[in-house]
C-alpha cells in the first residue's frame, strides 16, 4: 500500500513531512509560487511549492498537471492560520504524477444531471455527491445492526425468478435456457417462506427490478430494497412499531457520525424523527386533504403524489412530524396477500409510509391462512396455478406475520434533499440508461 496521510488527519499532525495522494482540483500557477488544490475521498488541502530560480522537474510537474489527475505528493506540513482551506498547507518537495487526467474535463458543476451522470465517476468526485455514499453506508449499516441486535436472520434471496414476485406488471423477463426467468421485483414470496421456515424475523438488502417505464424522480427500473418480515405479529401495528424503530436507530447514526459534515458540505440539517411517527388511516387522509382544497382524483384509489404532499404537508403544520404511516388501505387498491381488516374487510391491515411528502415503504399483515389466501387472490383475477409455489408455503403450518419494502434510494432521496432517487443511487437505472 502507499503511505499516505489522509487529509482529514493532517490538522492532527505536527508539522513536519507527510505523503498524500488524491486528485488536483485546481491549480494556480504563479510567477514566484504555485498552489494546488488535492482532495482525495476525506477533504482538500493546498499544496504550494516557491518557485525556483530555474524552473525543475516539480514546478514543471505543477505547471502541466492537468486538472483531476491523481498524483501523490510529499512535502512538509505547515500549520498555518491564514490558509483558508483548513489552517494548513503543504509545502511541495516532491509531486509525483500517478496518471494524468485528459486535459478536458467532461462535466462543470452546472452541467445537467444526465450528463453528470454519464459520468458519474467524475460527478461523484464532488464531495457533496461522495458524502451521500458515506451515509447511505451509516445508515444501511446502523439498520443492519439494529436487525441483528433484535435476533433477524439477514437472507439472500434470489433475482431470478419462475414466476412474478409481486404483480403482472412491470416485470422483466429473461431467457432462461430454454424456459423465461423473470427478475425479482420484491423479495415478498421468499421472506414470507422464511416465516414458514419458521426463522421468526428475518431482514434483506438487495437489488429489485421493476419494468417500470416512468421517469419521474422516485422510479428506477433497478431499485436497492431494504426488507423485513417478522413472524409472530397481532397486525400490522407490531410491524409499524418495529420500522420506526429501526428507521430512527439509522438516522441517529446518520445525525452521529455526519451530521457536521452535512451541514457544512451540504448544508442540510439531520433531523432524527420522534416515536411514535403520526398515523392515519387512508380515508380521513383523504378528508383532510379535501378539506384543505385538494380532493385526490380518483376517489377509490391510493393518494396520488400531489395528495401525498398535501397530508405531509398537513403532519408538518400540525404534528410537527416529517413521517406518517398512512393505514387501512382498501382491499381493492392493495395486493391480494394484504389481510383483510376483521372489523372491515373492505379494508386491509396495512400502511404506506410517507416520508416528507414521498411514499417510501409499504408494509402489511399477511395472510397466512390459505384457503382464505387463494380466493383472495381468485377475486383479483390471478392465476393460482402460477401462485402455487408460493401458495405451499402456507400449507405446512405458518404463523401470523407481516412485513415491509422500503427503497433506499428514496429515503436517502429525502433525507439529503436531493431532488431525485439518481442522486442518491450509485448508478441509476432507467427505462432510458442503462450505462454507464
Ligand atoms: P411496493 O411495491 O410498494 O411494495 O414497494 C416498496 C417500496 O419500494 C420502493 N420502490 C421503488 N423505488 C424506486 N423505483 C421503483 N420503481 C420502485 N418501486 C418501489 C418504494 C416503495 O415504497 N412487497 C411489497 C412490500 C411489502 O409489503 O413488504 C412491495 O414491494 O420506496
Amino acid at each position: 500500500m502507499t503511505d499516505r496521510t489522509l487529509v482529514r488527519d493532517l490538522a492532527q499532525l505536527p508539522e513536519g513531512p507527510v505523503t498524500v495522494g488524491g486528485w488536483v482540483e485546481t491549480v494556480r500557477d504563479q510567477k514566484k509560487v504555485q498552489f494546488v488544490v488535492l482532495r482525495d475521498e476525506s477533504g482538500a488541502v493546498q499544496l504550494v511549492r516557491q518557485r525556483p530560480a530555474e524552473e525543475d522537474d516539480v514546478s514543471r510537474a505543477i505547471a502541466s498537471v492537468p486538472l483531476g489527475s491523481f498524483v501523490r505528493v510529499s512535502g512538509t506540513l505547515k500549520h498555518d492560520e491564514r490558509v483558508k482551506l483548513g489552517g494548513l498547507e503543504v509545502a511541495v518537495a516532491a509531486f509525483d504524477v500517478v496518471t494524468a487526467s485528459e486535459p478536458e474535463q467532461p462535466i462543470a458543476a452546472d452541467s445537467s444531471v444526465d450528463k453528470r451522470l454519464d459520468w458519474r465517476f467524475l460527478d461523484l468526485r464532488n464531495p457533496g455527491n461522495e458524502l451521500v455514499f458515506q451515509v447511505q453506508t451509516t445508515f444501511e449499516h446502523a439498520l443492519r445492526t439494529w436487525w441483528v441486535e433484535h435476533g433477524y436472520v439477514e437472507i439472500h434471496t434470489p433475482k431470478l425468478m419462475a414466476s412474478p414476485s409481486e404483480s403482472r406488471a412491470e416485470l422483466f423477463q429473461v431467457p432462461y435456457f430454454e424456459s423465461t426467468a423473470y427478475l425479482a421485483q420484491s423479495p415478498q414470496h421468499f421472506k414470507q417462506m422464511a416465516q414458514a421456515a419458521g426463522f421468526g424475523k428475518v431482514f434483506e438488502i438487495a437489488p429489485a427490478f421493476r419494468a417500470d417505464p416512468s421517469f419521474t424522480a422516485r422510479h428506477a427500473t433497478e431499485f436497492t430494497s431494504i426488507d423485513a418480515e417478522i413472524s409472530w405479529i397481532d397486525s400490522h401495528e407490531d410491524v409499524m412499531a418495529m420500522h420506526e424503530e429501526v428507521l430512527v436507530a439509522g438516522f441517529e447514526a446518520v445525525r452521529d457520525k455526519h451530521g457536521e459534515d452535512l451541514e457544512r458540505v451540504l448544508g442540510i440539517p439531520v433531523t432524527v424523527p420522534s416515536r411514535p411517527f403520526p398515523r392515519i388511516p387512508l380515508a380521513e387522509a383523504k378528508r383532510i386533504v379535501a378539506e384543505r382544497g385538494y380532493v385526490v382524483p380518483r376517489a377509490d384509489e391510493d393518494m396520488d403524489p400531489e395528495g401525498e404532499r398535501r397530508i405531509a404537508a398537513y403532519v408538518r403544520e400540525e404534528l410537527g412530524h416529517d413521517f406518517v404511516f398512512l393505514t387501512d388501505y382498501a382491499s381493492s387498491i392493495r395486493p391480494f396477500y394484504h389481510m383483510r381488516s376483521e372489523a372491515d374487510p373492505a379494508l386491509t391491515k396495512s400502511y404506506d409510509l410517507v416520508y416528507r411528502g414521498t411514499e417510501i415503504s409499504t408494509g402489511a399483515q399477511r395472510e397466512h391462512r390459505v384457503d382464505v389466501l387463494e380466493t383472495q387472490a381468485r377475486e383479483k383475477g390471478l392465476d393460482t396455478d402460477e401462485l402455487a409455489g408460493y401458495l405451499e408455503f402456507f400449507r405446512y403450518g405458518i404463523p401470523a406475520h407481516g412485513g415491509f419494502g422500503m427503497g433506499l434510494a428514496r429515503v436517502l432521496m429525502l433525507m439529503l434533499e436531493r431532488q431525485s432517487i439518481r442522486e442518491t443511487t450509485y448508478l441509476f437505472r432507467g427505462p432510458n440508461r442503462l450505462r454507464p
